[in-house]
This record gives C-alpha cells, sequence and structure tokens, in this order.
C-alpha cells in the first residue's frame, strides 16, 4: 500500500463510523489514464471516472429513469427476497460491498441480515469519496445496529487489505455483495481476475451476491442506455467535463455526442462519445493536443449482459458454486448466490 490513512469524520455516530483511504500500489493518476486512453487507437476512457460527485449523482438520476429498469429489477428481487437471502449463509455475517455507490437498495438487504442477528459489520468500498460517506451518515442515522467501516479505495486495493485482517469477534461468515451489475463493466479477463480476488479473501462456505444485467432484446438493452431525456448522454459527456476542470482541458463538448451500441457477439452495450467534426483537442493541462477525425469515439464504456449458464462457468473457473439466482418478475435482472468451494 503506498498510503492507509484512518480520517476523523463529522459522522453523528462517529464512533460506529470509520473511513479508510487504500491506494492501490498500480493505481494510476486521472491524468495518465487520460494521456493513455487519449494517445491510444482506438481511443478509450474507463468507466471508473464516470464517478466524481456530479456523475454519481447523474448515475443515481438515471436510476429513476423509465428506460433504465436494472436498478429497479434489481430492488424488486431484493424487496421480495431480501429475507432468504440474508438467511442463505449459516452463521452470523459481516457484509461486505464492492461500488456500493449511494446504497440504496443495499438496504433491503442489510435490514434482513440486522433482523435475523440483531447488529451487523457492514464495510462499503467505493472510488467516490462524496457517496461513500454519504450513504454512510445516512445508513447510521437509520440502522442503530450498524457498525461502518468504509473504504475509499479500488476494489483491488480494499479487499487485499482486507485479507490481512482477523474477522472480527462472533462474526463467522462473510458476504460480499457486488450488486447494480457493476461486474458487467470488466472484460472477461478482469472480470474472472477480480472474482478469483474476492475468493482469496473468502472461507468455504462464505457467499458472494452477484448482480447482473441479463440477455434480451437488443431494443430494450438500447433504451436504457440512451434515454428520452438524455441523462445517459450527460452522464457520457461529464467525463470531457472533467477533463476540463480536472486536468485543464479546453473541449467543447458540444462538439461531441453521446453513442451507444449494443455488440450481439460480445454480449455488451458500448458508451462512446463522438466527434462531430475533425477537431484538435487542446488539453494545456497534460501539455497534449489530441486530434479527432470527424465520427472518431472515445470507448467510455462496456456493460456486458448475461446469461446464467455463464454466470455457472465464472464461479466454476474462479473457485466459487453457483447455488441460486433469483429473478425479477419480468426476468431482466439476476441476483445470483455464489458460495466459495
Ligand atoms: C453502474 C456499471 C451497472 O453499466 O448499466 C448506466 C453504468 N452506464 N448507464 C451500467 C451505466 C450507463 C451501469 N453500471
Amino acid at each position: 500500500m503506498l498510503s492507509e490513512t484512518v480520517a476523523e469524520t463529522a459522522a453523528p455516530a462517529g464512533s460506529r463510523f470509520q473511513l479508510r483511504f487504500e491506494a492501490g500500489p498500480q493505481a494510476a493518476s486521472f491524468a495518465e489514464d487520460v494521456r493513455r486512453g487519449l494517445t491510444a487507437a482506438p481511443k478509450v476512457l474507463q468507466p471508473k471516472y464516470f464517478y466524481d460527485a456530479l456523475g454519481s449523482r447523474l448515475f443515481e438520476a438515471i436510476s429513476e429513469l423509465p428506460e433504465y429498469y436494472l436498478t429497479r429489477a434489481e430492488a424488486e428481487i431484493f424487496r421480495d427476497h431480501a429475507g432468504e437471502i440474508a438467511g442463505a449463509l449459516d452463521g452470523r455475517l459481516r457484509v461486505i460491498e464492492l461500488g456500493s455507490g449511494d446504497a440504496q437498495k443495499t438496504r433491503l438487504l442489510l435490514e434482513a441480515v440486522i433482523a435475523r442477528q440483531g447488529e451487523l459489520d457492514y464495510l462499503p468500498i467505493d472510488i467516490s469519496r462524496s457517496a461513500i460517506e454519504q450513504s454512510g451518515d445516512r445508513l447510521l442515522l437509520a440502522y442503530p445496529e450498524l457498525r461502518v467501516t468504509a473504504y475509499v479505495a479500488e476494489y483491488q486495493a480494499a479487499l487485499r487489505s482486507l485479507c490481512g485482517e482477523p474477522l472480527p469477534p462472533g462474526v463467522h461468515r462473510t458476504l460480499v455483495l457486488f450488486l447494480g451489475s457493476t461486474i458487467g463493466n470488466l472484460d472477461p479477463q478482469e472480470r474472472a481476475e477480480l472474482l478469483r480476488d474476492v475468493r482469496a479473501l473468502l472461507r468455504p462456505g462464505d457467499g458472494l451476491l452477484l448482480g447482473t444485467d441479463l440477455k434480451k432484446e437488443e431494443a430494450v438493452l438500447l433504451a436504457a442506455y440512451d434515454d428520452a431525456l438524455g441523462v445517459t448522454a450527460a452522464f457520457n459527456l461529464n467525463l470531457l467535463l472533467r477533463i476540463n476542470r480536472e486536468l485543464g482541458g479546453e473541449i467543447d463538448l458540444a462538439t461531441f455526442r453521446h453513442r451507444a451500441r449494443y455488440d450481439r457477439e460480445r454480449g455488451r452495450i458500448e458508451m462512446h462519445l463522438e466527434s462531430r467534426r475533425e477537431q484538435l483537442v487542446p488539453l494545456s493541462g497534460l501539455g497534449l493536443e489530441v486530434g479527432f477525425a470527424a465520427g472518431e469515439t472515445i470507448h467510455t464504456e462496456s456493460s456486458y449482459k448475461f446469461d446464467r449458464d455463464q454466470i455457472a462457468d465464472l464461479a466454476a473457473r474462479t473457485g466459487f458454486d453457483l447455488r441460486r439466482t433469483w429473478t425479477d418478475s419480468g426476468r431482466r435482472f439476476g441476483s445470483h448466490l455464489l458460495v466459495a468451494r
């Protein structure tokens, strides 16, 4: 680890809230990743950079859109089955969440676990400090039985740090939550690597609850990533705003447009930022000028869609068994319980 700090916070229940920062040894900076991504062919930026303060709020707004069914479908699963999910592993649980964001739908699961065991250690990991602080405050106010140890970190760095720590007294099992189809952002190889990192933290019988979007009709998928109100377009274009603000860019946002397409073969939605014309984009802060042809794009996100067989196969290759899959009534989304072998 390059650095680890435990921050003082103004949380209302200070003693029940700890905030930790983990900088992985391999973590490149935003500046380095933008330089590398925009000088590559084809051009690419990593979706983790969507989530600055504004981007995190835009994603929350996306969750409210009629076309973006993922969040609602997963919440429906938790409303209908949280008790079953919380009871699927035996023993007292602690809950670790990867990419907790605002942790809204997680509440349904936390409540079900608290109902079973009376109290709970909850360890959210997220790269957005603002999202994790806000949600931590709100959770502690709502649940006096909760202790929160929040990690502002990339998953890998936090998982590795957690590996070295003993289980708190009275806790027998770890349940890791990776919800919202965030795993869909990872390419097949990265996806397996992350699951192996999770597996390394777990003991046989521990669980990973994995939320994934399911394969479906292309028109439905495309609408979810190209909504009529243009919120997803704003979410995507916000990356350019962030480059302007943090890296001294002078990108004219009006010269780019949001694009979503479905790659059926790979089973993934792709989001791109497309240059409307040929141009030279000044990134003075980086001492760089980036040339774009008309219609050239920056690939900003892949969002993979899955079927159950793929999840069973992924589980088998990473040291888990797929014990059970819950779906919403429209069979749009899947919550898969993987149990460590
Ligand atoms: C948060 C990664 C699950 O891929 O659906 C929403 C992000 N991108 N609209 C997704 C997103 C465009 C979202 N995940």
